[in-house]
């Protein structure tokens, strides 16, 4: 494709027969720690990647959050964006050290006016707001005290979960426990490439099964409350695909499927860890309380799924991507939308699951500002065969609710600092100024299409009750 191509031309890229209901979710997704910068302001509490990024190469380019993208003092200006995209929802992140500055006892009341701002900024613009409580920035001061390992975290996160639900709970229309517990569980305490940079099989076992327990002791916790906004969780998850044929990549895939998928998967829809991956720890396996299992499988009313890429699997030398010959994004990700809608299809045969949103989706690419504009047809070829999927995976009957692109904007993307851009809207990260990308006017288009669709869909409803 033209790099230079129309992006009003690329809607035909999406087959015109695909049309979503008209209460589909549409949205944008962003994380506290990604945008917010203001790190040392309000009162805000150290959190376990402002301290990572202070080591010594693990960060790409050397960076940290203290500004990222300045979301902190150009709230307003943000969610004006955010609304001319034509979306109907936001889903961002509260940064737990911000309005909890230790992760347990006093609040910060400044912290927590910056949410209420937000939230009403969202309702003035008719945006539906999506909070997700913990999007991978622990407090600092909880990670001294044995972070995610300690099952004193896990009470530290209900109490934080009611008090912001008791605080916010009426303004948004869903709250998430955790994003993606597996990257913060194995990234962060097995491979050790995350904050909080730890290398133990056991310890990120162990972390994993505290991350579930605290979703589900708080989504008790929330409803017993009276909490009226919907709760759920966001896993990332891919399919699995054996590199070849042979038993040995078999087997190995089906493992990987169950370290990443069926681990999270199945305590919460069946209420036991898959007995193949806890064979397979042996010692390594979670230390369970009675009665941790049963809280952990509290119904959702809805699951989210971040989706990226599949995954190829292969039990000899690691599967080379550049090998495979489909295009690569710019973190070396296999660009597959297929996986995703085999992914949906899968998940809703196996498991009993409510509504699923696809909570993020979207794709790192060299983007060059050149004249105001960025040329990033890449993306918009990315996020079109992405949406075509999940509405390939509706048309099969799979209860699809929403869509929300990864990221609105580029920000800091962990330990790739800001040399990966995710966004759809650019940020020159010296002046901060955003500009809306090509793939920000498409997916503008793209919902005003929807829009159009919605209301013939309803002028023909109320055609049909009037003709009764
Ligand atoms: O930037 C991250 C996000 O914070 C969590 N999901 C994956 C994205 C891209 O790596």
């Amino acid at each position: 494709m033209n790099a230079h191509t129309d992006p009003s031309s690329l809607y035909d890229a999406l087959d015109p027969a695909l049309r979503f209901p008209a209460d589909f979710c549409w949205g944008v997704a962003t994380s506290s720690f990604q945008i917010e910068g203001g790190a040392q302001e309000g009162g805000r509490g150290e959190s376990i990647w402002d301290r990572f990024c202070r080591v010594p190469g693990a960060i790409a380019d050397g960076s940290n959050g203290d500004v990222a993208c300045d979301h902190l003092h150009r709230l307003e200006e943000d969610l004006d964006l955010i609304a001319s995209l034509g979306v109907n929802t936001y889903r961002f992140s509260v940064s737990w050290p911000r309005v909890q500055p230790l992760g347990h006892g006093a609040w910060s009341e400044q912290g927590l006016n910056f949410y209420s701002r937000l939230l009403q900024g969202l309702a003035r613009r008719g945006l539906k707001a999506h909070m997700t409580l913990n999007h991978w920035d622990l407090p600092q001061a909880l990670q001294d005290a044995g972070g995610w390992a300690s099952r004193q975290t896990v009470e530290h996160f209900v109490d934080y979960a009611r008090g912001m639900a008791q605080r916010f709970g009426n303004q948004v229309e869903a709250i998430t426990t955790h994003n993606e517990p597996w990257v913060m569980a194995f990234l962060g305490h097995e491979t050790g490439i995350f904050a909080p940079g730890l290398k133990d099989r056991a310890l990120a076992i162990q972390v994993s099964h505290h991350l579930l327990l605290s979703h589900g002791l708080a989504l008790s916790a929330l409803r017993a409350d009276g909490c009226k906004a919907r709760l759920g969780i966001v896993l990332n998850l891919a399919p699995m695909v054996p590199a070849e044929d042979s038993p040995q990549d078999v087997a190995k895939a089906h493992l990987e499927d169950g370290r990443l998928l069926r681990w999270f998967m199945d305590p919460i829809f069946r209420g036991a860890y898959p007995q193949d991956v806890l064979d397979h720890l042996g010692a390594d396996a979670p230390k369970v309380e009675e009665g941790d299992m049963r809280a952990i499988a509290v119904p959702l009313d809805y699951l989210g799924i971040n989706y990226y890429s599949r995954s190829v699997v292969s039990a000899g030398e690691p599967f080379d991507v550049n090998s495979s010959g489909l295009p690569l994004t710019d973190m070396g990700w296999e660009i597959y939308p297929q996986g995703l809608t085999d992914l949906l299809l899968r998940l809703h045969q196996d498991y009993p699951v409510p509504p699923l949103y696809i909570t993020e989706n979207g794709g790192a690419f060299p983007d060059r500002l050149a004249d105001g504009r960025v040329h990033d047809a890449d993306r918009i070829r990315y996020l079109a065969d992405h949406i075509a999927a999940v509405g390939e995976a509706l048309r099969q009957g799979v209860p699809m609710a929403g869509y929300m692109v990864w990221s609105l904007m580029d920000n800091f993307e962990w330990a790739s600092g800001y040399e990966k851009r995710f966004g759809i809207v650019h940020v020159d990260y010296q002046s901060l100024k955003r500009t809306l990308k090509d793939s920000a006017h498409w997916y503008q288009q793209f919902l005003q299409s929807q829009r159009r669709h919605g209301a013939e869909l309803a002028s023909a409803q109320e055609t049909v009750q009037v003709g009764r």
